[in-house]
């Protein structure tokens, strides 16, 4: 099984974090849907991050419908299987997702579109909705522990990811001082294994 996508992508990473936390064997191409089109668009025409292309030669897209079908595989999951703790979980997951897109939304606006052509009410309303998700994702902290370490879950996964992405591309927009839950989870979990074994950059 193939992952293709580069892993400054929170959504290719998060995916790769958890084949490794699956203990999965996979292959990794870093192939990038802007600076490797060509090369993406023969493995994948839909040019989506992440791809898996499985040994059938079957293509999965979207992280989160790869890794449904990666749990299956594995016969476990990385989220509770109660209803109760499930639904948190996959809230944590939500938000994370939400941030990782505004992210992207930004970084989109602020350098795939021409100056003249941004148009400011749409950007201070993707910064509201990302701001917004990582003080949803403190409070949740702050509520409750996630877990860590080899028993972290898909909740935990994703918001790690997804704060180290934001802060990667979009540092200026979002202070580690305003989220202190936020960064310290997230910089425990970059010192775990499959993290380690991951480097965004
Ligand atoms: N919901 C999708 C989002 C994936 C996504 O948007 N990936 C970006 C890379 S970070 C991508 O493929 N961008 C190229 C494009 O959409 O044209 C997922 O969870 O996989």
């Amino acid at each position: 099984m193939k992952l293709i996508g580069m892993l400054d992508s929170p959504y290719v990473r998060r995916v790769a974090i958890s084949l490794h936390l699956l203990d999965i064997p996979f292959e990794h191409e870093a192939v990038s849907v802007f600076r490797h089109l060509d090369a993406f668009k023969a493995i994948n025409p839909v040019v989506k991050a992440p791809t898996l292309v499985l040994d059938d030669g079957t293509v999965l897209m979207d992280s989160s419908l790869i890794l449904d079908y990666l749990e299956t595989l594995a016969g476990r999951s990385l989220l509770p299987a109660a209803a109760a703790p499930r639904a948190q979980a996959l809230r944590v997951v939500g938000l994370a997702l939400a941030l990782c897109e505004k992210a992207v939304q930004i970084v989109y606006e602020k350098e795939l579109r021409p100056q003249e052509k941004q148009h400011a009410p749409w950007l201070e309303r993707v910064r509201y909705q990302l701001h917004a998700a990582c003080r949803e994702l403190e409070a949740e902290l702050a509520r409750r522990p996630l877990a860590e370490g080899r028993e972290m879950g898909q909740d935990g996964i994703s918001l790690a990811v997804a704060w180290g992405f934001a802060r990667l591309v979009i540092a200026d927009e979002l202070e580690p001082a305003g989220y202190p839950l936020l960064a310290n989870f997230a910089e425990r979990a970059e010192r775990l294994p499959a993290f380690v074994a991951t480097p965004m950059t």
